[in-house]
């Protein structure tokens, strides 16, 4: 097969994988679509809609509009160097943004909420992807709405492809069901209906936790892939819990190799029998399934480390008085205790999705490749200057960067173009991990230090570093007690389109914690 079919196959077979039937989860009802129906390849997205889809019971989701057909939550395959060029519209009663998550892209394309669409409203968007191959996703960003449009089910998932992506299939020999693009996210599920968002003050402390996991939309997910590798492109698309990923047969652990992070590929494969990721970060990953029938995909008990933090006041977003909620139900609302029963709390075991392998086997599948890219080792320049960030818990506020709660006109720092710094962040002792996530750039993990000992023993590698601290990061969590250094770069490329001054953010990825303006704004100049 010559490189062109490969790449038809490959396409082809990332929207199988992702066109399994879609549960409603807020009816009994089953809303089925072709495989090829629900992958877009991104030259032919023309409008993005965002709207409250019936008769699913009010679940948002995201429209892809292709001139002759439309596509509910479209899966975008795209390649690097393709340009993005669509009319976003607003057909939610609240405002809402689409932020490409993980994107090196101009202000006005990032989506990071500075100028939300007004429900009702229209918004031009067009960008070049400029980012590496890798899986990153786009999910709305409206200040003080993010968890609840989130939570609803407005996640989608950018595929990217270049050259590296491409050799990396030919090596695997990869069979057309054996590539697949999968976002993991968890709802509270009663009685076969999705609970709408409701968060108590403790929710809006801890995080929003369901019951059950969701894998593009769909409860109980399968998929069924031919034996030999399997590679799996998977998003934490959760509101606020960490995934301890690992894959069982029967009693053991299947052993895997990380592949790649949230920005693209690792220089050579790891291999290990657990990856942690917290929300919104991204790990690629092949398993070879020869010899197996089939495979859980679980997310393994760890201690999550949250700390009680008393009857503390949950901060909500002033914002949210002015909209109705998408579900008719109040929000952050103090006193109402959390039942134990709507949730699993973070850090326990959860099922995630089953591989089933079916065919026959064609002998054992090749060798994974020594070198995956040409990423070069994380280091800063020895003159970097060091900015220093805390995160911290505040009784009145709740969660803060540096005791300022996010306010949408403030710059807190500004960077000059083409910087390069060390960020130091470090987190209280009694608080929670944050994942936080870095808007427009992307940085390197250079060390980790004050990892408390369950976290420290998921740290193989030099620097008290986790396997995907070895990767391109565009979020990295940050333990309670624990100081992370980041290596951050803010070169953009001489294109009119980041001409002048860009406001970015940083922010924490749990969604209640961003909502609850665990937020800061900066610019680069
Ligand atoms: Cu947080």
């Amino acid at each position: 097969m010559n490189r062109r079919g490969f790449l038809a196959a490959g396409a082809a077979s990332i929207g199988a994988a992702l066109g399994v039937p879609l549960t409603g989860c807020a009816s009994a009802t089953r809303q089925t679509m072709p495989a090829s129906d629900r992958l877009v390849h991104l030259s032919a997205v023309r409008r993005l809609a965002v709207e409250l889809a019936e008769p699913v019971g009010g679940r948002c989701r995201y429209v892809a509009d292709l001139g002759d057909r439309q596509v509910a939550q479209p899966i975008i395959v795209a390649r690097r160097g393709d340009i993005f060029d669509a009319v976003i519209e607003n057909a939610l009663p609240q405002p809402t943004t689409v932020h490409f998550h993980g994107l090196t892209i101009p202000e006005a394309a990032d989506g990071a909420g500075f100028d939300s669409i007004a429900p009702g409203d229209r918004k031009h968007v067009r960008f070049e992807l400029l980012n590496r191959s890798g899986l990153y996703w786009f999910h709305p960003h409206p200040h003080g709405f993010t968890a609840e449009q989130a939570y609803s089910g407005l996640v989608g998932l950018l595929v990217v492809a270049d050259d590296d992506d491409d050799a990396l299939d030919v090596a695997l020999r990869l069979a057309p069901t054996n590539r697949l693009a999968l976002a993991i996210a968890d709802a509270r599920v009663a009685g076969g209906t999705l609970a709408p968002y409701a968060p108590t003050a403790e929710d809006c402390l801890h995080g929003w936790f369901g019951n059950r996991a969701l894998v593009n939309g769909a409860l109980d997910a399968q998929r069924s892939v031919a034996p030999g590798w399997v590679r799996l492109q998977l998003l934490n698309a959760c509101n606020a819990r960490g995934l301890l990923l690992a894959f069982r047969d029967g009693d053991s652990l299947a052993p895997f190799h990380l592949l790649g992070t949230d920005g693209g590929l690792l220089p050579t494969p790891r291999e290990l029998d657990r990856v942690f990721f917290h929300t919104a970060e991204r790990v690629d990953v092949a398993i070879n399934v020869a010899g197996r029938r089939a495979l859980v995909a679980v997310s393994l008990t760890f201690d999550p480390r949250h700390h009680d933090l008393g009857k503390a006041a949950a901060h909500h977003h002033p914002e949210r008085e002015r909209y109705a909620p998408l579900a008719p139900v109040a929000v952050c609302e103090s006193g109402s205790g959390r039942s134990d029963s709507d949730s699993i709390p973070d850090g326990a075991e959860m099922q995630l999705f089953t591989l089933r392998i079916d065919g026959a086997s064609t002998g054992a599948p090749p060798p994974l490749p020594v070198q995956l890219s040409t990423l070069a080792d994380a280091l800063a320049p020895p003159d970097a200057p060091v900015r220093r960030m805390r995160l911290d818990f505040d009784e009145r506020v709740g969660f803060v960067i540096d005791q300022t709660p996010y306010r949408i006109d403030e710059i807190a720092f500004s960077v000059n173009r083409g910087t390069r710094e060390v960020w130091e962040i470090k987190n209280s002792p009694i608080s929670m991990p944050h994942p936080m996530h870095l808007h427009g750039f992307s940085f390197r993990v250079l060390r980790r230090q004050g990892t408390f000992g369950p976290a420290r023993r998921l740290a193989t590698e030099s620097g008290g570093r986790l396997s995907t601290d070895l990767g391109v990061k565009d979020t990295v969590v940050i333990w309670p007690n624990e100081t992370v250094w980041l290596a951050t770069d803010f070169a953009l490329p001489q294109d009119a389109a980041f001409h002048g001054r860009q406001r970015y953010m940083f922010h924490c990825h749990n969604l209640e914690h961003e909502d609850g303006m665990m937020m800061r704004n900066f610019a680069v100049v």
